[in-house]
């Protein structure tokens, strides 16, 4: 088995994860993203969407890190990592789709700015990444893996992005729950021949996007300071109408930024 991928792409992290979990081998081919590779004939013949990652098992091409999970899972038989009845396994379908959505317009997208210097504006996908992680930390509240009593391609799809979102800028301090079941993952047998990512991340990018990050902070604490200085200024020309400008809203903003911090 082949799979075509990028060293800091966190979908192809997603299938090598998986291949090293179930213990086969399997040889990596670098592609080359910064150079076009990806939209390159050769590239697009094999995924026409020219993205990473790509699996050829012996001339069986397969493209999309959630398909290659799906794949492999049949292909090895594999009902402990994708079960055959239709509650479970509509069940991880379920957690596949975050995988694509959530996880991609969230976390994902929030490292992409990090990483690759993707335009994001960093508070709408981080701020999605946190709603993502709220979720997940509610459904982890009695439950140690997302779907059923073991490990399925569910856990193994939303780990790569949601371990690695602190290199996005997205803090998981406050998440013990999502933290408990990233360990839990990192504790099964194979998971150590997946590197993980951050070593790669080049440490300059890091550093701009925190510094840009914590200027979009001061912005908005200014942003909310002469609010608060005006709605001060009104209240003490007319305390009424003071009292009705301080709605609950401005609460919630100066507290939304906060929590970004
Ligand atoms: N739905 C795809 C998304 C894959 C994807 O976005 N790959 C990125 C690297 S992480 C890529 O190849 N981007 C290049 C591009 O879209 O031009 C999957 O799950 O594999």
């Amino acid at each position: 088995m082949k799979l075509y991928y990028h060293p800091l792409s966190g979908h192809s992290h997603r299938a090598r994860l998986f291949i090293s979990l179930l213990g086969e081998p399997f040889e990596l081919i670098a592609v080359d993203l910064k150079s076009g590779a990806h939209k390159k004939p050769e590239f697009l013949s094999l995924n026409p969407f020219g993205q990473v990652p790509v699996l050829d098992d012996d001339g069986i091409v397969v493209s999309d890190s959630n398909a290659i999970l799906v794949y492999l899972a049949k292909k090895f038989d594999r009902k402990d990592w994708l079960p055959g009845d239709p509650r479970a396994a509509a069940q991880i379908q379920r957690w596949l789709s975050v995988a694509a959505g959530e996880v991609a317009f969230g976390p994902a997208a929030a490292r992409l700015i990090t990483v690759f210097g993707a335009k994001h504006n960093p508070e709408d996908v981080i701020g999605r990444a946190h709603v993502l992680l709220r979720r997940l930390e509610t459904h982890l509240t009695d439950a140690d893996w997302l779907v059923g009593e073991g490990p399925t391609i569910a856990d193994v799809a939303l780990y790569s992005y949601v371990a690695r979102a602190p290199e996005g800028n997205v803090d998981l301090s406050g998440y013990a729950r999502v933290n408990a079941f990233l360990r839990r993952i990192e504790a099964l047998p194979g998971l150590s021949a997946s590197p993980p990512l951050r070593k790669d991340v080049p440490r300059a990018r890091l550093r701009r996007a925190r510094s840009q990050r914590r200027r979009n902070w001061h912005d908005e604490r200014s942003r909310v300071g002469e609010k608060a200085r005006y709605l001060a200024s009104r209240r003490n020309s007319d305390p009424g109408q003071g009292r009705r400008c301080r709605p609950d809203g401005d609460r919630r903003s100066a507290r939304g930024a906060g929590s970004y911090a």
